[in-house]
């Protein structure tokens, strides 16, 4: 083979490339619009207890698993359907049962929080008509950095909302 035959080949070679990867390109999937989840980070159980009496909050549970490396900081709630929501975590305060705002809960890498009567809750005010029982809404976490993860909560009849907040 004399030089001119392998200038030739090494041409010939790379047009064949070339169109095999323009061809390639249209069946790219088109992304989706939701906001990203957190890597590793995964809801489930979600449930709303609505107040026995109306205009009374409701209360929002699940159990949050961060599978990831890293820790996520939670920074806010959203309930669909309820004017404003916070983070609450139950407590005690002199033999009766109290209750305080968290403005940012740490899930650890590797570890699961549960959000559940007595303890963590989404305190969900202002709610609308239009959550009704058996029925479902959807509830947004936005974390530190700004990914959000979404999950439909299942909606339960009034009683079990935590001591202390349904007065
Ligand atoms: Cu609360």
């Amino acid at each position: 083979m004399n030089t001119k035959s392998i200038l030739a080949s090494v041409a010939a070679f790379g047009l064949v490339l070339g169109t095999a990867a323009c061809g390639e390109e249209a069946a790219e999937p088109t992304a989706d619009a939701a906001p990203d989840a957190p890597e590793g980070i995964s809801v489930t159980d979600g449930w709303m207890a609505l107040p026995a009496v109306a205009g009374n909050p409701g209360a929002v549970y699940f159990t949050i698993a961060n599978s990831s490396d890293r820790n996520r900081m939670i920074r806010a709630a959203d309930v669909q359907g309820a004017g404003s929501a916070a983070m609450h975590q139950m407590g005690t305060w002199n033999l009766e049962p109290s209750m305080e705002e968290v403005m940012q809960l740490d899930i650890p890498a590797g570890e699961s929080v549960e959000f559940k009567p007595g303890d963590y809750h989404v305190m969900a005010m202002d709610l609308s008509d239009s959550l009704q029982v058996g029925g479902e809404t959807e509830v947004t976490l936005t974390f530190v950095g700004g990914d959000k993860i979404s999950f439909p909560v299942e909606i339960r009849a009034p009683g079990d909302v935590p001591k202390g907040e349904a007065e």
